[in-house]
């Protein structure tokens, strides 16, 4: 039987287990990367580990999400992150160079190699070729010092493309038109592959854009063959001696083969609040639009914002419509200037932003109360945009720019000259804003560390009670994302400082859990968080389990619990319960007492079933952790990093 692609990756950077699905395995990783606002942990946590220097074969810091620099603290955590990055022989991207995924995918991406990077969308590193994995920064951390990668051998799922790409129509819409078929949960544990004749007609850039939002379905990764498209765009970055081709076996086999047509496929959208909430653009032609935002990882390349600058040249933006456009790298913005579409595009009345996250994290153009925002970027959770009662819709950067024009929702295939843009021969390469890579992997050891007073410090966890005295802090439904759970946009610039941070948790659902967890923890109980279904979704914070963990959380029971955010909890020391019977949820309420008797019996048990008992209520249930005999270590020990201190892995 042959291979296919995931295999062929997974099987040569195989540490150990075996790729049989739902076993765990650990993997070889090659390169990594962080960003600021995961980045200032992973490092601390680095550095806590006691290692001299990263021995991955390449390690990039980059700051692209924390650029705002309102008050010290971000600035602080960019010298941190410079100065450890220096020290201990980490690419450095200095702010202004843009933002981590399409920087990684023109300068650093490899077809065959592993990449584990503290941020979800990391997995765009499909788009070359890579078996590209979000995680935790303390994973990263780990990683980044040689270490190997733990995960959930995948299954795997073709997804097979056919025809071509109409105008109007781009890689958005594949990657929606996905989300219409998979949703944005029950898909832990698997990976996709894209194949078919229809990715010839997807240049790189595309692919990236559907390998990213593949983050978006909750599978670990997206990956697409090394092929033709992959050497000219490698040759055209000017990294030919980066390419080599990779394709999956003729007889290979899958879990699932899911066809799309690009001959028919549509322009689609997703609407208010949720990724998975699709429909198609001509369904809701003729809605209005307030807001219109280019830009993000997922839609920020030279093709994409060269398409949305042809689209608008010579036209002004519709009057009653905002418009940003936040490129995806210095990269892009010199070459949109270069070609002059940079005005072009503030003459059609477009407001540049910086080429970084901006506007996707809620960091800047936040829509006016109740307003209609149209937007290029992978995620749309309720509140994420800065404005709560915000109606957050995600759209191609095509749909986008018509909506722009018209002023409400149109589908683009209406628009006369819808332009082709070609891969550039060559694109503009100048590496000036990554530093020390010449010490790469070697470091500068004496380099000093700088620590401003936003640099906090890492809290450790406590090794597993004997016995769970719990309170159900907070029941929250389905879909809980990790948004959530620790808040971004104007919160951001406390990630460095977790006691800062921790204020905030759950602050847009329940603003009383952190007086009244803080309270549980301080009379001596374990807080415990009762969840629904795909609890965790979304973004790769750790904080959304170190937070927690620091307010004495030391169980989650839900009704399922998404990939990286399951890892984080282990890595922190929560437990992460799934119930036997999703009905007992409905017998929990907020503040009854939770217990259960023996806890490490629970954690040593081969099933890990637990009675719980609800003390409140005179009732019990069960519920399970599923867990490997690693996950298990760290769980008694209180965590990866105590788990690390006391030398029990
Ligand atoms: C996101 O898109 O939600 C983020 C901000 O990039 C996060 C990382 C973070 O929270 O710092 C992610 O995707 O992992
Ligand atoms: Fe940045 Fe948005 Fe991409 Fe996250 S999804 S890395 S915030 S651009």
């Amino acid at each position: 039987m042959g291979k296919n692609l995931v295999e062929k990756i997974l099987g040569a950077h195989l540490v150990s287990g075996e790729l049989v699905p739902g076993s765990e395995i650990a993997i070889r990783i090659d390169q990594t990367l962080t960003q600021d606002a995961t980045g200032t942990m992973a490092f601390l946590q680095f550095e806590s580990m006691g290692l001299d220097r990263a021995k991955a074969e390449l390690a990039v810091s980059y700051v692209d999400h924390n650029t705002i620099q309102v008050g010290y603290e971000n600035a602080d955590d960019h010298a941190y992150l410079r100065s450890v990055a220096q020290r201990y022989g980490v690419v450095f991207s200095k702010p202004g160079n843009g933002i981590c995924h399409q920087l990684h995918i023109e300068r650093f991406g490899k077809p065959g190699k592993t990449l584990l990077g503290s941020d979800s969308h990391t997995p765009m590193g499909g788009g070359v070729g890579m078996i590209a994995i979000g995680a935790g920064g303390i994973d990263v951390a780990v990683a980044m010092g040689g270490g190997a990668f733990y995960l959930t051998s995948p299954k795997v799922t073709l997804v097979r493309l056919s025809g071509t790409m109409q105008k109007g129509v781009s890689a958005k819409d594949v990657i929606l038109k996905l989300l219409s078929i998979l949703g944005t949960n029950g898909n832990v544990g698997t990976m996709i592959e894209y194949g078919g004749p229809g990715i010839d007609s997807l240049d790189l850039p595309s692919r990236a854009t559907i390998a990213n939002m593949g983050a978006e379905l909750g599978v670990t990764a997206s990956v697409f063959p090394s092929d033709e498209v992959t050497r000219q765009f490698l040759a055209a970055q000017l990294r030919p001696n980066d390419w080599t081709p990779l394709a999956a076996d003729p007889d290979a086999n899958y879990e699932r083969i899911i066809e799309i047509d690009l001959n028919t496929l549509e322009p689609h959208i997703a609407c208010p609040h949720s990724p998975g909430n699709i429909a198609t653009v001509a369904s809701l032609a003729g809605t209005k639009v307030n807001q219109v935002l280019f830009g993000s990882c997922t839609n920020s390349s030279y093709r994409d914002l060269c398409t949305v600058a042809l689209l608008l040249r010579g036209k002004h933006v519709h009057p009653e419509v905002e418009v940003g456009l936040a490129p995806g790298s210095r990269q892009v913005v010199v070459m949109l200037s270069r070609d002059g579409l940079l005005g072009e595009l503030v003459a059609s009345g477009v407001r540049i932003l910086e080429n970084a996250c901006g506007f996707c994290i809620g960091n800047h153009m936040s829509p006016a109360s109740n307003a209609v925002s149209l937007r290029t970027n992978n995620r749309n959770f309720e509140g994420r945009s800065g404005t709560k009662s915000a109606q957050v819709y995600l759209v191609s950067p095509e749909t986008a720019a018509a909506a722009a024009l018209t002023g409400v929702i149109t589908d683009p295939r209406t628009l006369a000259d819808i332009p082709a843009v070609p891969a550039p021969e060559r694109y503009t390469v100048d590496d000036a804003l990554f530093l020390f890579r010449e010490t790469a992997g070697q470091g500068v050891p004496d380099t000093p560390i700088v620590r401003g007073p936003n640099i906090g410090a890492v809290p450790s966890g406590q090794p597993l009670p004997a016995k769970l005295d719990g309170i159900a802090a907070i029941k929250v439904g389905d879909k809980i994302t990790t948004d959530h759970i620790m808040p971004a946009g104007a919160r951001l610039k406390y990630r460095s400082n977790v006691p800062a941070y921790a204020k905030f948790v759950f602050e847009d659902v329940d603003s009383t859990f952190y007086d009244r967890s803080s309270a549980n923890r301080d009379a001596g109980h374990h807080n415990v968080i009762i969840a629904g279904e795909s609890y965790g979704q979304g973004s790769s914070r750790e904080h959304a389990a170190l937070c927690p963990m620091y307010l004495g959380v030391k169980a989650v029971i839900a009704k399922s619990i998404e990939r990286i955010h399951c890892a984080n909890l282990i890595n922190f020391g929560i437990i992460p319960f799934v119930f036997d019977d999703p009905s007992a949820y409905d017998t929990i309420a907020e503040n009854d007492q939770i217990v259960i008797d023996d806890l490490h019996a629970v954690i040593n048990d081969t099933k890990g079933q637990a009675t719980i008992r609800n003390l409140t209520k005179g009732s019990s249930f069960t519920a399970t952790v599923a867990l490997s005999d690693r996950q298990k270590t760290l769980l008694l020990h209180g965590g990866l990093l105590a788990a690390v201190a006391k030398g029990a892995i």
